[in-house]
């Protein structure tokens, strides 16, 4: 098993740990994390991907103490594949303690030569706050001081507990870059333009984002958000089939002017979804995107 280490930083209260366990838990989640306590050190997740990858968690308690006695020894950051690393975008009074604390981790990380982007998620950054002019003045703000910063490529995802969509496709997108899936992108993106899709999404059971392929869009701040949305639901009924170990294999739905389409697949013991939006289609053209889905798994199967 090939094995992989994911570091989540950034100071104390910033939403590191309450990410990993809305990641795990995927809907009901806020009891859960709503009394949850300060990470002591540093929490070690790990979970299998795919029966082939170990992939490692570091959740970084960032309190101050544990801070300085990670910055006196940069051996805990080696060997690192990718570091994620939590702003709160809420928190005005500490945003400028943590561009300091990123930019020693940087320094550390330099010294290490680590060569992947550095991943930024500017969080908390609940639905509420998506049209608040100051919150998206305040993160530009963020980016323009961190892409000055020498030596560093940063990735910047918008994420909140309370948009599982946003946190999926945080972690996906290291999980996607470690893990070579060009094959299946573009079988993904051939079934697009056949059927003139809005939307495609293939997820593990787990609801990691394998591929995903959107159509190119004019109002794009509108269909991010139908998109989000509709990648919430249907991250909601992937966890409700797992859990209720539901016997499903398909299932249509049609709406006014458009289709919607879920197959699973059942490969090596590994459960996968593949999800199609596509304008409304005749009985014919469905059951070609029915046969077509069908013979979508010997993409997966090539790949896995
Ligand atoms: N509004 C909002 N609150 C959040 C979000 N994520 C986490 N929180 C809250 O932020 C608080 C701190 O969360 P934690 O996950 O414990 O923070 P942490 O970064 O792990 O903190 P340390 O372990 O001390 O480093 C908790 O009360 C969470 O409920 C979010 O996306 N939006
Ligand atoms: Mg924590």
């Amino acid at each position: 098993m090939k094995s992989f280490k994911i570091i989540i930083a950034g100071l104390d209260y910033a939403g590191k740990t309450s990410s990993i366990i809305a990641l795990r838990q995927k809907y009901n989640f806020y009891e859960q994390v709503k009394n949850l306590k300060p990470t002591i050190k540093i929490e070690y997740n790990t979970f299998d991907f795919l029966n082939e990858y170990e992939i490692n968690l570091w959740d970084m308690g960032g309190q101050a103490k544990y801070r300085k006695m990670y910055l006196d020894r940069p051996a805990y950051f080696e060997d690192t594949n990718y570091i994620y690393y939590y702003i709160d975008i809420q928190d005005i009074e500490k945003i400028t303690t943590s561009i300091d604390y990123l930019k020693e981790l940087l320094n550390i990380f330099r010294d290490l030569e680590y060569e992947n982007e550095i991943i930024i998620c500017i969080h908390k950054y609940d639905p509420k706050l998506r049209r608040d002019k100051i919150v998206l003045d305040r993160i530009r703000d963020i980016k323009n001081q961190l892409n000055s910063i020498p030596d560093f490529e940063f990735k910047f995802f918008r994420t909140s507990i309370f948009d599982i969509a946003s946190l999926s496709k945080a972690i996906s997108y290291s999980l996607n870059k470690l893990i070579d899936l060009k094959a299946l992108d573009l079988a993904l993106k051939s079934l697009m333009r056949k059927f003139n899709g809005n939307y495609a999404v293939l997820y593990t059971e787990d609801g990691v984002i394998l591929v995903d392929s959107y159509r190119e869009i004019l109002d794009s701040m509108q269909y991010e958000q139908d998109i989000k949305e509709n990648i919430s639901h249907d991250l909601v009924l992937i966890q409700k089939l797992k859990d209720d170990n539901v016997d499903f294999s398909e299932r249509v739905d049609y709406n006014d002017d458009v289709i919607e389409y879920l197959k699973k697949y059942d490969i090596n013991g590994n459960s996968f979804f593949l999800k199609m939006n596509t304008p409304n289609l005749e009985e014919e053209g469905i059951n070609l995107l029915k046969q077509n889905f069908k013979n979508f798994e010997k993409n997966i199967k090539e790949v896995i």
